[in-house]
């Protein structure tokens, strides 16, 4: 503000030598005029020198002293018209930068101070004068204002897309970050109410059924227990789903094709339902709630929940392949059992969930008699077929709570959580029978004394398959160790 002041006073006092150097009026005041050139001078001057220090009120006084100047000049000049066009300068230099009220004020001083230059100088047609001058000041000053807004809110917007954009890249940093399959969901719903100004966002996807809608992710309130049916129920999150297109409902409370049991727990006024789509086809949805009432959506806001449901789409992907890589990775190819990796973290689990609940646990070891044997009859296919076929024999036999996995060629380990000793014998009795194609096995079995660590458990549970082994193949031997008292049978 104040390099551009002192340009103005340095301009000013500028134009008004050059007017006095060269041919004018006779009836000019030229000692007078020359002393108002000096004023100016000074004062652009101190507004350079002073521009780092001089509080920002004191710009006010110093377009109150240009308009005092102009008014002079003009009054020394006796010709009220030579100079008047400074006034205009005063009216661009205050609205430009002291606003819109500011403005009106420095233009009300300069219309009084032309007005008193006219009296005094006693011009003709003064009205006209005065009318034209003031308004060229005020349609300056209107012209001003007009772009100064514009400006700043061209300003506040960019600030807004900036404020987006550093949103979706903290969720695509999220996503890239995270190796918790389940992260960037949340990521995605929070950066959601962030940029829609929202109250808050919901990730709706489809349950394992697939005959509903289940809130998998949420930012700004949450609900466990709720579920969409895909057909025969309003929701605008099935029909975004079955449409692929976004919904934008701006009076949800009232509007029938949607849910108004989830719009009473949300509270919400207007929504959004914004399709996820992979490939192109739809496989999510990103319901966005305000609880005040949005009576559009404006392009910017549907632009940016577009570019976070692209960024969910990737979210999902991402999460469902860690999900079936983290399946694989405990799975054992050939059986489709719970591979050793599983079994060593799921085996301190049953324990510690024993220990927690109070309830017996049982674990045992299985193990094929003379495996290589019937390799070397019948070829390594024919084995692995009977490695499968065991395990399908089996798992037939357990309760869903069993857990069976292949520790290891043809080793099983088996945890049978809640199970007395007896009951345990009397299943791995079963199972042994169940052995396909008149093979057998061997069994050792151990319960868990409710103190030992489960690597001890397991190792009891192998010792006691040894002497299975040992006492001649196809039984059950369950170890040593005398149950817990009022655990095992
Ligand atoms: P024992 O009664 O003492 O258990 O005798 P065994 O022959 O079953 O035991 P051993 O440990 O000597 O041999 C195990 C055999 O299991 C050797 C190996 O070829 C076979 N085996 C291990 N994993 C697989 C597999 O994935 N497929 C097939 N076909 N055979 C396997
Ligand atoms: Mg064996
Ligand atoms: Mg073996």
């Amino acid at each position: 503000m104040w390099l551009t002041l002192g340009g103005l006073f340095l301009a000013g006092a500028s134009i008004g030598a050059i007017s006095l150097l060269l041919p004018h009026p006779s009836q000019f005041d030229d000692r007078e005029i020359w002393s108002n050139i000096f004023v100016a001078g000074a004062a652009s001057l101190a507004c350079v020198v002073g521009s780092r220090r001089l509080p920002a009120w004191c710009g006010q006084l110093a377009a109150v002293g240009g308009t005092l100047v102009i008014t002079r000049a003009l009054y020394y000049s006796h010709d009220p018209s030579f100079y008047s066009f400074f006034y205009v300068w005063v009216g661009l230099f205050a609205f430009l930068f002291f606003g819109r009220e500011w403005g009106i004020l420095h233009m009300a001083l300069v219309g009084i101070s032309y007005a008193w230059v006219l009296i005094e100088v006693g011009q003709s047609a003064q009205v006209a004068h005065w009318v034209m001058t003031v308004a060229t000041v005020a349609v300056g000053g209107i012209v001003i204002d007009v772009l100064v807004r514009r400006v700043q809110r061209g300003a506040i917007e960019s600030e807004s897309r900036a404020r987006n954009l550093a949103a979706i890249g903290g969720v695509a940093h999220e996503l890239a970050r995270t190796t918790e399959a389940d992260a960037a969901r949340p990521a995605i719903c929070e950066a959601a109410v962030e940029v829609a100004g929202a109250s808050s966002a919901f990730l709706w996807e489809p349950e394992a059924s697939g005959t509903a809608m289940v809130a998998t992710a949420s930012s700004g309130g949450g609900f466990s227990d709720a579920a969409l049916p895909l057909v025969g129920h309003p929701s605008g999150v099935v029909r975004a789903l079955v449409s692929a297109a976004p919904l934008f409902v701006v009076n949800a409370p009232d509007h029938p094709g949607i849910d108004q049991e989830l719009v009473r727990r949300t509270g919400a006024a207007s929504c959004l339902f914004q399709p996820v789509l992979r490939d192109g086809s739809p496989v999510a949805v990103l319901a966005i709630v305000w609880e005040r009432r949005l009576d559009r959506l404006t392009d910017e806001v549907a632009q940016i929940v577009e570019l976070l449901a692209a960024e969910a789409a990737i979210a999902i992907e991402r999460a469902e392949f860690l999900s079936r890589l983290e399946r694989v990775a405990r799975t054992d190819d050939l059986t489709g059992l719970p591979n050793h990796r599983a079994w060593e973290e799921e085996l301190p689990r049953e324990v510690a969930r024993a220990g927690r609940e109070g309830n017996p646990l049982c674990v045992a070891i299985l193990d094929l008699d003379r495996f290589k044997d019937y390799n070397d009859r019948h070829g390594h296919q024919a084995g692995d077929l009977l490695l499968k076929e065991i395990a399908a024999s089996w798992q037939q036999s357990l309760r869903a709570t069993d857990l069976l996995a292949r520790y290891g060629g043809e080793e099983f380990a088996l945890a049978l959580p809640g199970c007395l000793a007896v009951e345990a014998e009397n299943l791995l009795e079963r199972m042994r029978e169940a052995t396909p194609h008149g093979e057998t096995c061997s069994a050792g079995l151990a319960w868990w004394d409710g103190e030992e660590s489960s690597q001890a458990l397991f190792g009891r549970a192998d010792t006691a398959l040894y002497v299975a082994k040992a006492r001649g193949r196809d039984r059950v031997v369950a170890s040593a160790e005398p149950a817990p008292e009022g655990r095992a049978g």
